[in-house]
């Protein structure tokens, strides 16, 4: 079941005010649970010593995802299904960016551990049933 007209308002308003707070995590209210379907998670890349990371390529993710028109995206640990920002803010890996513009990016030289965990990416889908906004 899609949303009202104006509930899906109320949603694309969310998606372009939320922004993020001071610790980087993307903010998120209970009603924008409801504007996103959350596509399969995809993992288009491993990191190996070669790459220097684990880049996730929007491009490359959209390519391999079901949703082919994200409106957002959500990054996790591959296989432990742990966020990154959790991984962040416990210190275990530094400068994780995970945005709609250049998917996920983690840099091998960044980490204290002198290597990237394996990540994957999720696209999520505005919901709506199909009604023209504009
Ligand atoms: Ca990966």
């Amino acid at each position: 079941m899609g949303l009202t007209k104006a509930q899906l308002w109320t949603c694309l308003a969310l998606l372009c005010l939320g922004g993020t707070d001071a610790a980087g995590r993307q903010q998120r209210s209970a009603m924008m649970i409801h504007c996103i379907i959350w596509a399969p998670y995809v993992n288009t890349n491993y990191p190996t010593p070669v790459e220097g990371g684990d880049f996730e390529n929007i491009t490359n993710v959209i390519a391999a995802s079901t949703c082919k028109n994200p409106v957002d995206i959500k990054c996790q640990v591959a296989g432990f299904a742990m966020p990154y920002q959790d991984v962040v803010n416990m210190g275990m890996q530094n400068n994780i960016n995970c945005n709609l513009w250049t998917g996920l990016t983690c840099s091998d030289n960044e980490q204290p551990s002198g290597s990237c965990y394996d990540y994957e990416v999720s696209a999520g889908l505005l919901e709506h049933d199909g009604a023209t906004l504009w």
